[in-house]
């Protein structure tokens, strides 16, 4: 079968031919409809020798659904509810299996982490760019019922991220609060629909881009501003004064903290999502709001995207999707590393 593969570190990934996997133990064979392009593959297809754990070669693809084509001989289909030709999404990050923290299905916060070679599919294990995928548990796998592939493959990672990221603050979303939302993109728009489907926030978005704020307005915001010198005051006043009970930062630039922390209501809640390597000085006495309170989620749990496709299953949630066919994955990257992607990419093998 064809894999869009990284073979050596700082190369652009290749097509290449690869043997269909053979499930065994209680690996499940998932024949893969749509995978998802990720800002994180492109630090992955970046990243310098040694930087990351991960052993080449492997095949990229962090975000897929598809179907069930085989399970492995001690595959305890239904123990986790599944069976051959179940459609599915896969749950992206793979921990150690063993630890608590896996054992609950949390493996993005897996307490041996930093010492695996992988983070999950795609993430130094072989994952879904190509026409299938090989998982090691039908753990790691959620039934989408009907759900189209295009508008499932992404809940699996920008859904599943934005969704998590809000469940630690919700208790700063109800009647009369106001959320910001920097960033609207593939997560961005994905969190201003949960939002408006699971809280009574106001929402405001910023981004640097016009298609982006239309983006966001056809997503339910109720305000989009532009990135500029008065963004701020345009938020604070959208506020009502008082500025934002919760900010959402997907971009996650020194920038966007900066205007972040300068819109915070205090006793508000910052969740940094993006990975724009930006800085904060966090001091005491200082300029930050009092009482603000920072979190840096990562991904989400399996119990958390189970949540995150029944939403979308009620229409709750639509992904704006670009679609390629996988054998145009190096469009696809050249696209999203110029910020020209509208909503979330999906490559979709041949
Ligand atoms: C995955 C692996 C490593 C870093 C970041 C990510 C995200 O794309 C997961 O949401
Ligand atoms: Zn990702
Ligand atoms: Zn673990």
């Amino acid at each position: 079968m064809r894999a869009l593969r990284l073979t050596a570190w700082g190369e652009p990934p290749t097509q290449t031919e690869v043997e269909r996997p053979d499930p065994q133990g209680a690996e499940v064979l998932v024949r893969v409809e749509a995978t998802g392009l990720c800002h994180s593959d492109l630090h992955v297809i970046d990243a310098a020798p040694g930087a990351l754990p991960y052993r080449l070669p492997f095949t990229l693809g962090h975000e897929v659904a598809g179907r069930i084509a085989a399970l492995g001989p001690d595959a305890d289909a239904d123990a986790d509810g599944v069976a051959v030709g179940d459609r599915v999404v896969l749950y992206g990050p793979w921990g150690c299996g063993a630890c608590d923290r896996c054992a609950a299905g949390r493996d993005n916060y897996c307490d041996r982490r930093s010492s695996l070679a992988w983070h999950g599919a795609g993430l130094g294990r072989d994952g879904g760019m190509a026409a299938y995928v090989l998982v090691p548990s039908a753990r790691h796998l959620v039934p989408i019922g009907d759900l189209p592939a295009d508008q499932a493959a992404p809940l699996s990672d920008a859904g599943l991220t934005s969704y998590h990221a809000l469940a630690g603050l919700r208790h700063a979303l109800g009647e009369g609060t106001t959320t910001a939302v920097i960033g609207v993109g593939g997560l961005g728009h994905l969190a201003v629909q949960i939002l408006r489907a699971t809280t009574p926030s106001r929402v405001l978005a910023v981004d640097v881009r016009e298609e982006a704020l239309a983006l966001a307005d056809r997503s339910g915001a109720d305000f989009g501003s532009l990135m500029g010198a008065d963004t701020a005051g345009v938020l604070r006043k959208r506020s009502g004064g008082a500025g934002a009970d919760a900010v959402l930062d997907f971009v996650g630039t020194t920038e966007t903290l900066e205007l972040a922390t300068g819109i915070l209501r205090p006793g508000g809640e910052l969740a940094v999502v993006g990975s724009g390597g930006g800085r904060l000085t966090v001091s005491k006495p200082g300029v930050l709001p009092p009482g603000f309170r920072l979190s840096l989620p990562f991904w989400g749990s399996r119990p958390e995207l189970v949540e995150v496709v029944a939403l979308a299953r009620s229409g709750a949630i639509h992904v704006e999707t670009e679609q390629f066919p996988l054998s145009a994955a190096p469009e696809a990257i050249d696209r999203l590393r110029r910020g020209l992607m509208r909503g979330r990419a999906v490559l979709v093998p041949g």
